[in-house]
């Protein structure tokens, strides 16, 4: 008598924001699968249970004979390469699946997406607050924080507007996108990415089946890395070109410009910092591409004060002012975030480095910091970097880091939480860190 072969599933790795979502567009389509997390106790784990009871669901370390019945590896964006699991899935010629591979298979209305080293959430919310505004029904999701697959258990819409990590390229073989838009590239991420180029190479992936492209012009390698034949938009805090995007100054203002037409007034933007004068302008570029109207455009503009934890102003204590910007994780945000402050910083900063270079950040900052108040792992690092260029003092919460640094600044200062850091060391991520920080400031009022 032969014996019966059990049917192989797929194999769902990491039970986290993207698990769960792989689990649901699963279910949706009455598909069994086996679910796995090197961790002990991942923080989708209670939901994915209550989700699908009868789910089979393996959590710790050693899941790797469940690579013997998998039929495929689903994977969540976090895992990298070098994840011994994955290696291992790869050597047993398991093919590796993300879920925005899966996302473009069954999207059934255009898509657009988005990618840069920082600034990614705020042009894809404008973006998609554009569209909105014009009329259209825009979904925006993915490393924003929706995931791709919960966006198609929606209503179909007009178009999806999709925030795509370095992680989440690198592993999208197919990624046929109306419009792709790429902000910036600094370090970021090496803790993820085998090198430099891996995570560069990534970035420009975003361009290769794009029907039309955004750029930045200030990035003078990007061209080789845009393929030929497509329609494409520049944007740069320079003056623009014939019809690309940029800035120009008019009887001593500056205003966001399309050629020489001049749009608004960077004053009358809701959004502040120089920064976020290129996010806007990024913006305005893809959404042309899209077809978006001007007006429904600049009316965002005007509008929209910025996304939670990003240069969010918090209070005006003793005539200091306290900004969380919690979501400046890397060297490159930290640096965009002081440089976008009128006066002197005391600056909040360290957590988890992610290989940028706290000595370059050093440089460039020093001579706008009132004092450094480090915390976390990493923060005797940016410690090191800024000795005998600023002050710094060392703090062992984020309340102890508040109340020393409300000590320091001094009347027109700005106290600003800009970690150049993950989070995880002390906190569950930014948003946590960020709320942190608010409380703490609050606290300083009690
Ligand atoms: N992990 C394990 N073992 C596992 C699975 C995961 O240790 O078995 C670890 C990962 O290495 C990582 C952490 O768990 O350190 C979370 O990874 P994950 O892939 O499970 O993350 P999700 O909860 O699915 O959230 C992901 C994105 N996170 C990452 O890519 C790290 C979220 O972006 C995104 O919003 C969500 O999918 C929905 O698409 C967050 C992020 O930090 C905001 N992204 C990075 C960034 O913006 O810089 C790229
Ligand atoms: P992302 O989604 O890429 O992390 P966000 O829009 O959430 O980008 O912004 C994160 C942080 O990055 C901000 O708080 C700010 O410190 C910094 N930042 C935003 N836009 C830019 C930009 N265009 N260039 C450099 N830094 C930026």
């Amino acid at each position: 008598m032969s014996k019966k072969k059990s049917k192989k599933l797929d194999l769902v790795y990491g039970i986290g924001v993207t698990g769960l979502s792989f689990a649901r567009y699963l279910h949706r389509a009455g598909v069994d699968a086996v679910y796995y997390d090197s961790r002990e106790e991942p923080p989708g784990k209670q939901e994915l249970e209550e989700l699908l009871p009868d789910a089979a669901i393996h959590c710790g370390g050693n899941g790797e004979k469940l690579l013997d019945k998998a039929a495929r590896v689903l994977v969540s964006p976090g895992v990298p390469d070098s994840d011994e699991f994955l290696v291992a899935a790869r050597d047993k010629n398991l093919d590796v699946v993300s879920d925005i591979e899966l996302f473009v298979a069954e999207a059934k209305a255009p898509f657009v997406g988005i990618t840069g080293s920082n600034g990614k959430s705020t042009v894809v919310t404008l973006v998609a607050l554009m569209c909105t505004a014009a009329g259209m029904k825009a979904y925006a999701g993915a490393n924003l924080g929706t995931p791709a697959l919960d966006l198609l258990a929606e209503e179909v819409p007009d178009v999806y507007v999709l925030e795509l990590s370095s992680f989440q390229l690198h592993r999208t073989p197919e990624l046929p996108l109306q419009v792709a838009g790429l902000l910036n590239i600094s370090p970021d991420h090496l803790d993820w990415h085998r090198d430099e180029e891996e995570y560069r190479a990534a970035k420009y992936r975003i361009f290769r089946e794009a029907e039309a492209i955004v750029f930045n012009r200030a990035d003078d390698t990007v061209s080789d890395h845009i393929p030929s034949n497509r329609p494409t938009l520049s944007f740069g805090l320079d003056e623009p070109g014939e019809g690309q995007f940029g800035i120009r100054e008019d009887d001593g203002i500056e205003f966001l410009a399309r050629g020489e037409q001049l749009l608004l007034s960077v004053d009358d933007m809701a959004l502040v910092g120089r920064h976020n004068h290129a996010n806007a302008l990024a913006a305005l570029a893809v959404g042309q591409l899209m077809g978006i109207n001007l007006p429904s455009m600049l009316q965002v503009l005007d509008q929209f004060p910025g996304l939670a934890h990003r240069m969010q102003f918090v209070e005006s204590i003793g005539g200091a002012s306290y900004i969380n910007d919690s979501k400046a994780t890397n060297v490159g945000a930290a640096i965009a975030s002081i440089e976008s402050i009128d006066g002197f910083v005391v600056l909040i900063a360290g957590g988890e480095g992610k290989g940028g270079d706290f000595a370059e950040f050093a440089n460039s900052v020093h001579h706008r910091l009132r004092a450094a108040v480090v915390i976390g792992d990493d923060g005797p690092t940016i410690a090191d970097a800024l000795d005998g260029l600023a002050p710094v003092h060392r703090a062992s919460s984020m309340d102890d880091a508040v109340r020393r640094a409300a000590d320091i600044a001094e009347v027109g200062d700005t106290v600003l939480l800009a970690p150049a850091c993950a989070s995880f060391d002390m906190f569950d991520n930014y948003m946590h860190r960020g709320i942190a920080f608010c409380d703490a400031v609050e606290g300083l009022m009690r």
